[in-house]
């Protein structure tokens, strides 16, 4: 069961590798405007996880460059997702405003429509 499962995590993360959409493209001002949003965020995920596949395509199609925490392999990060987060499941989107109170987001539909609604607003 291991094994099989190993194995669909490798063809899983390949096929993403290799099917991926290129990034949009925008000019630097408006690149780094989104690169200093986007640190509010930081998504937990399992790499292996087809839900996580489908957040971080989102990510690399809308280049946007959230930081990725490993929620399986990391035990800090396992340990705040379950204790902060309030369940070991992933991905989960934490989501920090100006030093506001944090907010911790499951679903992938619903991370992504969340990240789609900030773009839209810059
Ligand atoms: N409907 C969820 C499914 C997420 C999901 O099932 N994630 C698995 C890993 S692939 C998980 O974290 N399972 C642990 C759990 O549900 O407690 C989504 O779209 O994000």
């Amino acid at each position: 069961m291991k094994l099989i499962r190993w194995i669909l995590g490798k063809i899983i993360i390949s096929l993403d590798l290799l099917t991926r959409s290129a990034p949009v493209k925008r000019d630097i001002v408006a690149q780094e405007k989104i690169n200093a949003i986007s640190e509010q965020f930081k998504l937990y995920h399992f790499n292996a996880c087809p839900f996580c596949v489908k957040v971080r395509r989102y990510l690399h199609h809308a280049a946007l460059n959230i930081e990725l925490r490993d929620a399986k392999n990391n035990l800090e990060h396992k340990q705040t997702l379950i204790e902060q987060g309030g369940r070991h499941k992933v991905p989960c989107l934490r989501i920090q405003k100006d030093n506001s109170h944090v907010t911790w987001l499951y679903e992938s539909k619903d991370i992504i429509a969340y990240l789609d609604e900030e773009l839209r607003a810059i």
